[in-house]
């Protein structure tokens, strides 16, 4: 005998228990495309607790569709390790090019997140930030992408952190508030502003992604596609090994300084 009350109230009850775990954690990242999912595996091995909010239903952003909807996915020779860290198979194509299949990258960046640790709640985003008395920022504030999208008129609810990383790609969208909703914000970029991406040039977008992967506002880090957008590096398309690295070195940026 299936019991549907029993299933109603399961869902619900273990739901709610993980949102109240998740209340006060060391790291929220703000979308799960592949530098947020790198990001915070890493994270939580170092033992910090981290939490990821994703718009969408799906997991992956832009990893998912490949280029132009062709799913494979191409890393270069410098972000091979990490592929092979995730378990992910890739298939030598010329010297300093591999390809892998885009499904597969995504299941396994994701499973092995969790893995290490990480809770990922989808369809919610994250739609400002909770700062301090001195402006820094320690929390995000969420609500459902359904609300969102249907232009209701319902408050969001605040999760608190030690730090925010948006790793939400080309729009930089948390950064963007904080440019909008904090008074005089000057971001660590060479304008203090938002620079805006510039076009293709993938083997200077890729170069340029270690460097502008950084802390960009106090409490608030920058990874994949929303760091070169905010610092002004150029697009790069279907390959991936930049947002890979990118997701590592804010991780790398963040242990250090919070051990
Ligand atoms: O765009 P996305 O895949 O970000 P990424 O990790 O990777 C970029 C590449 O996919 C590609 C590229 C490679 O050369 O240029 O574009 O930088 O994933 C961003 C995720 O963030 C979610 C969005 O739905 C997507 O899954 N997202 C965006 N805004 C929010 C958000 C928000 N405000 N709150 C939560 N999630």
């Amino acid at each position: 005998m299936l019991d549907e009350t029993i299933i109603t109230q399961a869902i619900i009850e273990s739901y709610l228990n993980e949102l109240i775990k998740n209340l006060k954690v060391d790291v929220i990242i703000a979308g799960a495309g592949p530098s947020g999912l790198v990001a915070s595996k890493y994270l939580a091995e170092a033992n910090l607790k981290t939490v990821i909010f994703e718009r969408k239903l799906s997991i992956g952003g832009g990893m998912l569709g490949g280029g132009m909807m062709f799913n494979n996915i191409v890393v270069q020779d410098d972000a091979k390790r990490i592929m092979d860290e995730f378990n992910i198979k890739t298939q030598k194509y010329k010297e300093n090019y591999y390809i892998a299949d885009a499904i597969e990258s995504v299941a396994k960046l994701t499973s092995k997140a969790i893995d290490a640790g990480v809770k990922i709640f989808n369809l919610i985003s994250v739609e400002d930030v909770k700062i301090d008395s001195d402006f820094r920022v320690n929390g995000a504030v969420i609500n459902w992408t359904s609300v969102e999208m249907a232009k209701l008129h319902v408050d969001p609810m605040t999760f608190e952190s030690r730090c925010l990383v948006d790793t939400t790609g080309h729009d930089a969208s948390v950064v963007n508030v904080v440019l909008k909703k904090i008074p005089n914000a000057k971001l660590n970029t060479p304008s203090g502003k938002i620079e805006g991406e510039l076009s293709m040039n993938a083997e200077i977008g890729e170069k340029i992604l270690l460097e502008t992967t950084k802390e960009i506002y106090p409490g608030l880090y920058v990874a994949g596609m929303a760091a070169n957008a905010c610092s002004g590096g150029q697009r790069m398309g279907p390959i991936f090994g930049g947002m890979l690295l990118s997701g590592e070195k804010v991780a790398k940026i963040i242990i250090d300084k919070m051990k």
